[in-house]
């Protein structure tokens, strides 16, 4: 396993529409191994292939989250292969989210709060479930990355200038250390 290199705003391979992935290789297993590795690293809940510059229709998720107060969290690592939205609710739910492509950037973002999704996995298994609360979200997040949308997109326009401002800022300022 090996940790990728995260690319980041502006690096305009985040725009590109990833491609299904037409074969699950020793190749693709490897790329969600390394994924996993650079999420857990990062640290994040998610990551799309694209984010590591492969635009391939593949994201992995652990959302991590502890079995009990004060629990320690319990791995929960889901691979999504060439995922699809069947159905979404008309309820939308805010959540404030994050994207290891957008250093240190968190906005409140409205999404359907309950999909029906279509995936493989690994096996090649294909897989139909609905899917509630945070994986939602998180794989809402992650799909977007497939189509080459950040979920700066789905904020106002002053929102949005305001965030990129910010990272070209930083940037700057990074440059010049
Ligand atoms: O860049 C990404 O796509 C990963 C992103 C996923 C995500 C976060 C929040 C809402 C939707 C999707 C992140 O993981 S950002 C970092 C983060 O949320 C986090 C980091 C450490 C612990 C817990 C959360
Ligand atoms: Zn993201």
């Amino acid at each position: 396993m090996a940790i990728r290199e995260i690319i980041i705003l502006p690096d305009k391979q985040l725009r590109l529409v990833s491609k299904p992935v037409e074969k699950i290789t020793t190749e693709i297993r490897k790329l969600a191994d390394d994924m996993f590795e650079t999420m857990y690293d990062a640290p994040g809940i998610g990551l799309a292939a694209i984010q590591v510059g492969v635009p391939q229709r593949l994201l992995v998720i652990d959302l991590q989250e502890p079995l009990e107060e004060d629990g320690e969290p319990v791995k929960n690592p889901l691979v999504f292969v060439n995922p699809e939205i069947l159905e979404h609710s008309d309820q939308d739910v805010p959540y404030n989210e994050g994207c290891l492509s957008v250093p240190d950037q968190y906005a409140e973002v409205d999404r359907p709060d309950r999909i029906k999704a279509r995936w493989q996995d690994l096996d090649g298994k294909v897989h139909e479930e609905v899917i509630t609360g945070m994986l939602a979200t998180c794989l809402q997040h992650e799909m977007d990355h497939l189509n080459g949308v950040l979920f700066i997109d789905h904020l106002s326009r002053l929102k949005r200038d305001m965030i990129l401002k910010k990272i070209a800022k930083a940037r700057k300022e990074l440059q010049a250390a």
